[in-house]
C-alpha cells in the first residue's frame, strides 16, 4: 500500500474556546498545534483562520499571518491547504478569494447539503467559479465529498472540463444533514471514485475513530482534527490536534502503513 497521508484539520469554523479550551485560534496558536501535528506525523494542515475577535474569516491578510505564523515555527515544512469552505453563510466572492494567495492546496466542496441545522450552499454556479480559480491560480484542490451525490457533481464537472486531474477526494462523513459515518457508506464511495483518484476520510464526531482505522485497512488516507472531532474518547476531550494525529499514527504503523513525509505527500498528490 501506498504510504499514509495524514492531513490535521485544526480550527474549522464552528468551534471556540468554550466548548473546546484547546482549540487553536490566533496565528501563534496555530503555528505551535500545526508544528506539533506535524511532528507527530501530519504532512497537511487543512486551515481555517479567524479574525482579531476570534470569529471565522475568509480574509488574505488573516490567512497570510497564519501561513506566515506556521511556516517560521515549523522545522518540517508542512503542506497548507486553505479552506474555500469557510464558515456556514460565507459569501461566495469571499471564499474564492484566498486563492490569490496561491496556498499548496484549498479544499472544494461539490453540492449543497444541510449543515446541522444550517444551509451550506454550493450551487454549480459556485462551483464552476471556483474551478475557474482554481486554475487561474493553479492551486491543486481537494474535494469534499459528504454525500452520494458530492461524487456525482464532481463527475459532471470533470465531464463538462471544468474540473481537470489530479482528483483528490476527502469523505467528510458523519455530518447532521449528509452521509452517516458508517463503514458501508465508505465502501460505496470509494468504489465509485473517478479513475485514477486519491481519497481520504474525516470522520466527524464518534465517527473519527472507526472510519480512520477502516481507511487505513482499505489503503486510504486519514484526516484528523478538532474542527471534525473534539473527543479524545467518550467523555474526555482532545487535549490538541497533536494528541488526535499520534494516536492514528501509532495504528497506522500496527497495521504497516508507513506515513507519508510532507516532501512524499508531494509527490503522491502530485503537487508542484
Ligand atoms: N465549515 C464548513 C461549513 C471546508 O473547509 O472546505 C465547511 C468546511 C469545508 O469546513
Ligand atoms: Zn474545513
Amino acid at each position: 500500500m501506498e504510504k499514509l497521508i495524514l492531513t490535521v484539520a485544526i480550527t474549522g469554523a464552528e468551534l471556540n474556546k468554550k466548548i473546546c479550551p484547546a482549540l487553536p485560534i490566533t496565528p501563534d496558536e496555530q503555528a505551535k498545534d500545526s508544528c506539533d501535528s506535524v511532528e507527530a506525523g501530519a504532512s497537511i494542515i487543512h486551515l481555517h483562520v479567524r479574525d482579531d475577535q476570534g470569529n471565522p474569516s475568509q480574509k488574505l491578510e488573516h490567512f497570510q499571518r497564519s501561513v506566515d505564523a506556521i511556516l517560521k515555527k515549523c522545522h518540517k515544512r508542512p503542506i497548507i491547504q486553505f479552506s474555500t469552505g469557510g464558515a456556514v453563510g460565507e459569501k461566495i466572492e469571499n471564499r474564492i478569494a484566498s486563492l490569490a494567495l496561491k496556498p499548496d492546496m484549498a479544499s472544494f466542496n461539490l453540492g449543497t447539503m444541510n449543515f446541522g441545522e444550517d444551509i451550506f450552499v454550493n450551487t454549480f454556479s459556485d462551483m464552476r467559479a471556483l474551478a475557474r480559480a482554481f486554475k487561474k491560480y493553479q492551486v491543486v484542490p481537494e474535494f469534499e465529498i459528504y454525500d452520494a451525490g458530492h461524487l456525482d457533481n464532481l463527475k459532471k464537472l470533470i465531464k463538462e472540463n471544468e474540473i481537470t486531474p489530479p482528483y483528490h477526494c476527502q469523505f467528510v462523513l458523519g455530518v447532521p444533514g449528509a452521509m452517516l459515518g458508517d463503514i458501508s457508506a465508505l465502501v460505496y464511495l470509494v468504489q465509485h471514485l473517478p479513475q485514477n483518484s486519491t481519497w481520504g476520510v474525516a470522520g466527524i464526531g464518534r465517527f473519527e475513530l472507526p472510519l480512520a482505522t477502516h481507511a487505513l485497512l482499505m489503503g486510504g488516507n486519514v484526516r484528523v482534527g478538532l474542527e471534525d472531532n473534539i473527543y479524545y474518547e467518550k467523555g474526555r476531550l482532545a487535549s490538541s490536534n497533536a494528541e488526535l494525529v499520534s494516536r492514528i499514527k501509532r495504528i497506522a504503523i500496527e497495521l504497516g502503513r508507513d506515513i507519508a513525509s510532507p516532501e512524499e505527500t508531494k509527490k503522491l498528490l502530485d503537487l508542484a
